[in-house]
């Protein structure tokens, strides 16, 4: 496809950089340098239009929001978070998957009164307890959730589990499920008004894309 306007797309590097490549090959995007081993924060496409921004993957609904980027590729769960003020939600793009999971020592017991949270996700841990009238204590980290229980800082964490291999190296389990994570494309509001035909092209475009996978 072609784009008429400018388009900026902010990507997080690693998995979900990786994962989102496919997809935007498949869109006919492809950048002219790897991610992976540039220190360059802005890299040009084969489309003089379009560029990505690499950043940090907590700050993508950011820029998205203010609209220092048009398009990001973010996981569910910093959008949860962010509380996705100022965009859209148009795609999920089934990458980066895994679960949003309560998780502690095999007796911790998570119905206690005024229990003790780690977590980097303190909205999503304090709404999901909220729900079922329990009041916790949130501890914010921002990395490394296992090791909190471990040296008595909190009594169980929230954290993302894929194969569950860094709680079960730290002698925690998984307690309760919380959700599904996976990635979402988001878009300005402003942007999908102002350049819309280019929006909507690169959403319809990239959604034939994940059909095909
Ligand atoms: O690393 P950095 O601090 O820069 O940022 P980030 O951790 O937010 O970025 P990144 O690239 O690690 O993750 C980006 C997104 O990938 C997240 O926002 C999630 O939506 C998604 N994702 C998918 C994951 C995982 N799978 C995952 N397994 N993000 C993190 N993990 C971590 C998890 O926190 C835990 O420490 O991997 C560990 C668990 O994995 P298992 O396989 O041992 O269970
Ligand atoms: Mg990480």
């Amino acid at each position: 496809m072609n784009f008429e306007a400018p388009i900026t797309i902010a990507l997080s590097k690693g998995r979900i950089f990786k994962d989102t490549l496919p997809l935007l090959e498949a869109a006919g995007i492809r950048p002219l340098e790897d991610a992976d081993k540039t220190r360059k924060l802005i890299l040009e496409t084969n489309h003089e239009n379009v560029k990505l921004v690499l950043i940090r993957a907590t700050d993508v609904p950011t820029y998205v929001q203010w609209g220092a980027a048009d398009f990001g590729v973010t996981g569910k769960d910093v959008l949860m978070e962010h509380g996705g003020e100022g965009l859209y939600e148009p795609l999920d793009l089934q990458i980066a998957k895994c679960e949003m999971w309560v998780a502690g020592y095999p007796d911790a017991d998570i119905t206690q009164r005024r229990l003790r949270v780690a977590t980097k996700y303190v909205k999503s841990a304090h709404d999901f307890f909220a729900k079922r009238g329990q009041q916790c204590e949130m501890i914010k980290l921002y990395g490394s959730m296992e090791l909190a229980p471990i040296v008595g800082l909190a009594d169980i964490i929230v954290d993302l589990v894929e194969s569950g291999n860094t709680l079960k190296a730290n002698g925690l389990v998984p307690l309760e499920y919380m959700c599904d994570i996976s990635s979402r494309l988001v878009v300005n509001k402003a942007s999908w008004k102002m350049k819309h035909n280019d929006c909507l092209g690169l959403v319809d475009t990239l959604s034939q894309a994940l059909k095909q996978k």
